[in-house]
């Protein structure tokens, strides 16, 4: 019996081991939008039109309902496979697309990152404005994109010190007013054992702002 258990056990031990072992790549579903689609990601958007939509093509717009004629769809072509995720939009306003992320290991997460926008200037306050349901409006010009490591029990659009864990990239005052496919990096160990949220926003009052992700992954750190 004890035999037998100490059997079982060991192979257990053997198995686990190989399996950690084989786990160069934890698997973050769907970070590469080669669904088509945005499974695995939530979605939320304040302003008139505008939302995250997943495109194939730099040069159409996913949804020609949602687009700014006037300052048409040029964005480069999903920099991996065949999708990528991008803003597109018809009138100001603030689009999250986030998913929360749990640490179970020393992972790095990285992303490809992108922009393009009709001016020159990115306005960078710490402001995502106010949405009531219906209309959004904003005091100050803001104009940027940011990815964050948020706080999951806090709002979505939090910019609360506190619910901010860490910034992963954002857009400042100076910036080129466009940004070709860019690799980020950034590493999740010090939440380890805790659920992290990862938050993409992009916000506009001053032009069309296409913001681009692709390629979400995360590696074991070496
Ligand atoms: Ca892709």
């Amino acid at each position: 019996m004890w035999i037998a258990l100490v059997v079982v056990a060991a192979v257990a031990a053997v198995v686990l081991f190989v399996s950690s072992g084989l786990e160069d790549q934890p698997p973050l579903s769907n970070g590469d939008f080669e669904t088509g689609g945005l499974s695995g990601w939530s979605t939320e958007s304040w302003g008139r039109t505008g939302d995250w939509l997943v495109y194939e093509d730099g040069k159409n717009p996913p949804n020609p309902s949602l687009s700014d004629v006037d300052s048409p769809f040029d964005v480069p072509d999903p920099p991996q496979g065949q999708y990528a995720a991008v803003t597109d939009m018809e009138y100001s306003g603030v689009r999250f697309l986030y998913r929360d992320i749990e640490v179970t290991g020393p992972w790095t997460l990285h992303a490809i990152v992108f922009y393009e926008h009709g001016i020159e200037t990115i306005y960078d306050p710490l402001c995502f404005g106010n949405f009531n349901g219906d209309a959004w409006f904003a005091n100050v010009r803001t104009q940027q994109f940011r990815i964050d490591l948020v706080d999951p029990q806090a709002p979505i659009y939090s910019l609360e010190a506190d619910d901010i864990l860490a910034t992963v990239f954002r857009t400042q005052s100076g910036d080129p007013p466009s940004l070709e496919p860019t690799p980020v990096t950034f590493d999740l160990s010090p939440w380890e054992g805790q659920t992290v949220r990862l938050r993409a926003t992009q916000v506009d009052n001053a032009d069309a702002f296409r913001a681009g992700i692709d390629d979400v992954r995360l590696e074991w750190a070496d």
